[in-house]
């Protein structure tokens, strides 16, 4: 209930700032605003306050043998003994809290099987046991599972009724081969007695890592539920939410799954739907779990000492794919082989962004543009967001508050930098806004164009489906039908860029959960909801927010009853945002088929990464949102999304005293999100970098020079994300698996194998914990080795610095920052090579054009290989030289971490190098050979001798 209230004040957040942006009201709405805005902080802080000392739940004593599952998953109230035994299912009182006191008995439900082998794998023919009805509705008499090898790391088991049922359409999500070779690392049991089960088994361990022998099996129609023992209570992922921790509380927390329009705020489902969680074993491999299932469904959570997860899915199919690793890297990989890995992000697009609702007009626009400039911040691009749209319509811009739009993005292009603009689903299907935007952006129909050309969702009576969004009466393009979605789409991003002479480098797709703020549609006398229905009130409706006590599963979306190309809105919910992605993908490829598209999004599903990057949502300008980015950050990196960050400085609120040190930690921790990009909500204080003042500004320039000077580095991660699934935020379990002390860490992080970041996330202070795991580690700045590893050492973090270190073992390519990536990109490069125990490093550098489609694939790109072929010797090795221009780029600075004292001798290509260009630098541990002239697409040798 707490939780319930708390996310409803976020909601109110949204109506009454929508509100306040509409002309009419604008001074009373301004006015209103800012009281709500104070008291709502108020309130909200009071109430997380009082939410964090609340102890952490007492231990459980299990009082039952094995893993028990709930029998009566009401989320309103708790079941009596009645109602419990009138299921079949038994009751026990004197559980511990949270221990659901109505589970299953294993003889009640579940299947028995007949099975059969195939090539490929086992078919199993399923008759139910036990009870035939749940929630009013018959269990299935019989269903289908097939087993099927899908690689020697990988398998699939799908359960699947008679008949005909739902499930991902190909084209929303198609599943590609896992390739492998060798030896098959697992066994498939299938258990007949005294019930049903499958269960996979790790060969190497004999650990077994999926488990269905679990009482509560059933399929029905709209209520699907299944239970897997976990081999340890090691359980990352599932989203979207605002977990709390990286490493999953077990105990019995229910997560639902389906996509909605709400900030952050608390344990409610939010904009991405990832079905998908990984599993660390007690030994440290690793195995990952995804469900191909876009219905709504939540999950249960069960501690030890019986760790499980039960499914409760309300439509489709149960269709797993497991994912064996062994490496938690592995694990990832595997998982994006097979549902497309991720884009390759253009160059600039990992540059800083500067965003904010509410830039009113051009002028304001220009003013924060002109002080970023002035204080030498570094940009890349900059936002627009629902601002500088005409009465908030689609490709228009607003002629009044934006006149010169065109001509400030032509110098933006000017000074090499990039505009990114807002595009939401909501068509506006108001008659007398339609007739006032043809009169500000001459040639605008985008309305008309949509009817005539059936582009928008229809109702399940064939009528157009009208809801409401920012233009305020609205419709929705079926994304799922790209025949029709494509043209139109394409048609009015090329408006934009055309007539109204606004040339975007991307864009930024929100409200796509969908998001709709009346709930239901407009019927014929503008009364709002859904026809009464199982689609639109289902028999049984997962944890989700806004679930209420009505029933109903339609709050602030569409009627689940409405007709998409993909299915019944109840079933393609969830893949509404990664349609838009995928339209929109579609439609920027065939505008410029030369460049990599770059799009933004707030909803997703698994697979959205091949065409969006995504950012966290609507969080909150307060100190504890700063280490939940980190957590959703990293999360993001075990779905297979290498572009992902939150908004930096927090979206909402901001009016706190201490928003200045607030922003300025966040903007050190941002500064190294894979993607950077500052923004806030309308009507709260501007926090550029540059808003605070010189001595904000001059530390924000310094830590986002340092991003730039790794950009090179950055992007060689981005490329292993795109060609083989490497992660780029990266949780330290990731590269320690066998470190149980990392295995709860999620404060600090590493940026692929070799960087770490650990950002101070508490007001006034000036230290920081770090865990260091085994190996070689230095300060970034000094080169300065830590001597105690395999501990935590609190370390000074001042306020102009965050802490950075770097691995021993690891080559990382740099360059000399720039005010943008336009201009970085000619400077001169340099090595850092950090040597681990044995004074061996490795490390590589991809380069291309920037922003070219598919250089990858092309060939068009190079690739340059650091390596010590023995100790003391750095061979730098062009491994692929495709066409592209390095424009005379070269290594003119080697730095070396690690060794004890100067060489005596250095020799680069075999040439000894003079005393006049090795120096000490930092706090006299790092070796810097400098004056050096080593163009970048040729082979090169370094080495030296310490005596
Ligand atoms: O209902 O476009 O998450 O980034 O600034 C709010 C206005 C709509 C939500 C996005 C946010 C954006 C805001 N949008």
């Amino acid at each position: 209930m707490e939780n319930h209230l708390k996310t409803e004040d976020e909601e109110n957040i949204d109506k009454v700032t929508k509100k306040g942006t509409t002309r009419r009201n604008i001074v009373l709405g301004v006015l209103l605003l800012i009281c709500l805005a104070v008291s709502l902080t108020v309130g909200l802080v009071l109430h997380f306050q009082k939410k964090e000392d609340i102890p952490e739940p007492k231990k459980i004593i299990q009082i039952r043998n094995g893993a028990s599952v709930n029998c009566h998953p009401d989320h309103l109230r708790d079941p009596t003994q009645i109602e419990c035994e009138n299921r079949g299912c038994l009751w026990s009182e004197s559980v511990e809290e949270r221990v659901p006191k109505c589970v299953y008995k294993a003889e009640n439900t579940g299947y028995i099987a007949n099975i059969t082998q195939t090539p490929t794998g086992y078919t199993a023919r399923l008759r139910r046991r036990g009870i035939s009805r749940v929630y009013g509705m018959d269990i299935h008499e019989y269903m289908n599972v097939n087993i099927e090898t899908y690689s020697t790391h990988a398998l699939r088991i799908k359960f699947y009724p008679d008949g005909k049922f739902y499930e991902v359409p190909e084209e929303a999500l198609t599943m590609n081969k896992v390739s492998g070779t060798g030896d098959r690392l697992y066994n498939v049991t299938i258990v007949r007695e005294p019930y049903f089960g499958i269960a996979v088994t790790r060969i190497s361990t004999g650990v077994t890592i999926f488990n269905t022998t679990l009482p509560g099996l059933m399929f029905s129609e709209q209520y699907i539920q299944m239970s897997t023992k976990l081999p340890s209570e090691y359980v990352y992922g599932f989203g979207e939410h605002n977990h709390r921790r990286l490493l999953h509380d077990m105990n019995w927390k229910t997560w639902s799954i389906f996509t909605r329009d709400v900030a952050p705020v608390d344990g409610w489902n939010l904009y991405g739907a990832q079905p998908t969680y990984m599993n660390l074993e007690e030994d440290g491999n690793a195995n990952l779990v995804f469900l191909r299932n876009s219905n709504g469904m939540e999950v249960d959570l069960q501690p030890k000492p019986n760790p499980a997860i039960t499914y409760r899915v309300i439509g489709g199919i149960l269709d797993f794919y497991i994912f064996l690793g062994p490496t938690p890297e592995k694990a990832v990989q595997q998982y994006t082989e097979a549902i497309g890995r991720p884009m390759m992000p253009p160059y600039w697009s990992l540059g800083f962004h500067l965003c904010r609702w509410g830039y009113e007009n051009l002028t304001t626009l220009r003013t924060v543009h002109d002080r970023m400039v002035e204080a030498g911040v570094p940009q890349d691009v900059q936002w627009g967001d629902i601002d500088y749209m005409y009465e908030h319509l689609d490709f228009t811009y607003d002629r009044v508050r934006y006149q010169g739009l065109p001509d400030f993005v032509k110098q933006l292009h000017d000074g090499g930098q990039k505009y990114i603009v807002m595009a939401d689903p909501g068509i506006g299907a108001d008659p007398e806004l339609v007739r006032n935007a043809s009169i500000n952006s001459p040639g605008y129909y985008m309305y008309a164009d949509g009817v005539n050309n059936s582009v928008f969702i229809m109702t399940a009576d064939g009528k157009l489906m009208r809801g409401n969004v920012w233009p305020g009466e609205t419709v929705f393009p079926d994304f799922s039908n790209f025949n029709t979605t494509v043209p139109y789409w394409q048609k009015w991003i090329n408006f934009f860029r055309k007539e109204e002479g606004v040339e975007i480098d991307g864009l930024w797709v929100d409200m796509n959960e969908p998001a709709n703020f009346i709930g239901g549609q407009y019927d014929d006398n503008q009364g709002t909801g859904c026809e009464r229905n199982k689609w639109n009130y289902p028999p049984f409706i997962p944890n989700v927010l806004g679930r209420g006590t009505d029933g109903r599963l339609f709050n602030k979306t569409f009627c689940m009853d409405a007709k998409q190309h993909w299915g019944i809105h109840y079933d393609v919910h969830s893949l509404y945002g990664h349609s838009m992605s995928m339209v929109t993908h579609k439609a920027l490829r065939n505008i410029s088929p030369r460049k990599r598209p770059f799009i933004l999004t707030r909803s997703n599903f698994p697979g959205t990464a091949k065409y969006a990057a995504h950012w966290l949502g609507d969080n909150q300008s307060q100190w504890r949102q700063i280490p939940w980015s980190i957590i959703g950050m990293l999360e993001y990196s075990i779905f297979g999304f290498t572009m992902v960050g939150a908004d930096v400085c927090g979206f909402w609120f901001g009016i706190t005293p201490e928003l200045e040190e607030l922003c300025l930690r966040w903007t050190q921790l941002g500064a190294f999100y894979p993607f950077a990009r500052n923004h806030n909500a309308v009507n709260f204080r501007h926090q550029d970098p540059a808003a605070f003042g010189d001595k904000f500004a001059e530390i924000a320039r310094s830590v986002l020079m340092t991003r730039y000077k790794f950009l090179p580095y950055i992007y060689t991660l981005m490329f292993h994300g795109h060609a083989e699934g490497k992660t780029v935020a990266r949780p330290l379990l990731f590269e320690f698996p066998q470190d149980k002390a990392t295995l709860s860490i999620d404060r600090q992080f590493l940026l692929g194998p070799a960087f770490m970041v650990t950002p101070v996330l508490v007001n006034g202070s000036r230290t920081v914990d770090c865990y260091f795991p085994e190996g070689r580690w230095f300060d970034y700045y000094t080169g300065h080795e830590i001597q105690t590893t395999k501990e935590t050492v609190v370390l000074d973090a001042p306020l102009e610095k965050i802490n950075l270190h770097i691995r021993g073992g690891y080559v990382l390519p740099w360059q000399q920052p720039a005010n943008n990536t336009v201009h970085s990109r000619g400077k001169p490069m340099g090595l850092l090579v950090a040597l681990d125990e044995n004074h061996r490093a490795s490390g590589d550098l991809f380069w291309d054009d920037g922003d070219s489609f598919e250089t990858r694939e092309k060939g068009e790109y190079l690739h340059v290989k650091f390596e010590t072929a023995k100790s003391n010797f750095l061979s730098i090795e062009v491994i692929h030289n495709g066409t592209v221009s390095t424009d005379g780029l070269a290594f003119e600075t080697i730095e070396l971490y690690g060794l004890s004292r100067i060489p005596a001798e250095v020799k680069v290509n075999g040439r000894r190098v003079g005393r006049g260009s090795v120096r000490y630098q930092g706090a006299n541990e790092i070796v810097q050979i400098f004056d050096q002239h080593l163009p970048i697409d040729q082979n090169h040798t370094l080495s030296w001798i310490v005596f």
